[in-house]
């Protein structure tokens, strides 16, 4: 008997006794089908080189493809079927709004294919936070969305990138991150894509968000700790597929002796709004409280945030009348998401009073 023929008697034999199992036996039996994740790459230090593996800081980031990426971490096969597509491959310093829409669309198309379980978007951690913010506000979908990046590029000791990698597959193939928002993986943490933020530019712990992780992945598993209390995704107002430009925000950055012509510059650039990142509770000095009342009277909205790094927490007629001015804060938002969600809410009219709820509920 020739060996093929010795196989397909073999699975003959398999399948009849199987079929002869009761369903729960033969659903153990079987293998459960891979979910398929796919990994959108954009660049980054996760796609980063250096010279030598001493080379930790010094590096050129966006240089690795995608497929290079997957084949360097050989483990993601036994996670799920994994795929790979590069978006861009940039230093995230350099992403644009047009990017951030262009992303945005295709995570989207990507998860309406109903044999798509998940999204991995490799990015690099400079504004990885601002990216995961936008999707999570604009992608309408409860299925996974992962961002995930890298502290020092894979041809470094003790390098990060693959093990956050081989994270962010297992969370975009675990049925338990569903409906949680977009998640951030990033050294053992599963941090919310709302409030996640760099708040160290050098080391691998680099990423924390002022409320906690929502949870960690440990050697392949997933644990949970708590849920985002804000809307997000399917319970979102906004939908990238609505979207296809956002208007410009400034961030104007505040500090002893501004110079309050820095607001006129941001007018003349176009803004739709002005977020100021005032010191201490989103202060804002006196001698340029004017200017920003006549920049309001022009049409353009003030949003106050704070400069402060771990957890701001800027609250409305605090040390600033904002009914009186018709001002908005950013509540908890620093200053960078703070510019994602009102570039959002701006893609069409709103009032202050609207952007505020907004700025409430988000
Ligand atoms: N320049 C940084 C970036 O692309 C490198 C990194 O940390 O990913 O965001």
């Amino acid at each position: 008997m020739t060996s093929g023929l010795r196989a397909t008697c073999a699975a003959l034999v398999a399948s009849a006794t199987l079929a002869a199992l009761p369903a729960w036996a033969q659903q153990a039996a079987t293998p459960a089908a891979k979910p398929t994740v796919v990994i959108v790459a954009t660049g980054g230090t996760i796609a980063g080189a250096g010279a030598s593996a001493l080379n930790s800081a010094t590096y050129q980031a966006a240089k690795v493809p995608v497929d290079k990426l997957i084949a360097g971490v050989p483990e993601l096969a036994s996670v799920a079927n994994v795929r790979g597509e590069q978006a861009f491959q940039i230093a995230s310093e350099s992403f644009t709004n047009d990017k951030l829409v262009v992303l945005g669309k295709r995570v989207s198309a990507l998860l309406k294919d109903p044999e798509v379980s998940g999204v991995v978007v490799t990015h690099g951690t400079d504004t990885l936070e601002e990216t995961s913010f936008f999707l999570n506000l604009v992608v309408r979908s409860d299925k996974p969305i992962v961002v995930v990046g890298s502290m020092r590029p894979g041809s470094a000791m003790s390098a990060d990138g693959m093990l956050n990698l081989y994270d962010a597959v297992v969370v975009a193939a675990s049925p338990s991150a569903k409906g949680k928002g977009v998640l951030v993986t990033m050294a053992d943490d599963i941090l919310s894509g709302r409030d996640a933020s760099k708040r160290v530019n050098i080391k691998t712990s680099a990423f924390s968000s002022p409320w906690g992780s929502l949870g960690m992945v440990v050697e392949g598993k997933t644990y949970w700790f708590r849920s985002l209390a804000k809307r997000h995704t399917i319970n979102s107002e906004f939908d990238i597929d609505a979207i296809d430009a956002l208007p410009e925000v400034a961030i104007v950055y505040g500090s002893g002796s501004m110079n309050p012509a820095l607001y006129d510059a941001a007018v003349q650039g176009g803004a739709k709004a002005i977020v100021h990142a005032g010191t201490g509770n989103g202060s804002v000095p006196n001698y340029a409280v004017d200017k920003l009342k006549a920049i309001r009277e022009k049409g353009v909205m003030i949003v106050r945030s704070t400069r402060v790094g771990e957890g701001g927490f800027v609250l409305r007629n605090a040390e600033q009348p904002d009914d009186q001015y018709d001002w908005v804060v950013a509540h908890d938002l620093n200053p960078q998401k703070a510019k994602i969600l009102a570039a959002v809410a701006l893609t069409r009219p709103r009032s202050s009073a609207e952007l505020q709820r907004i700025f409430w509920e988000y």
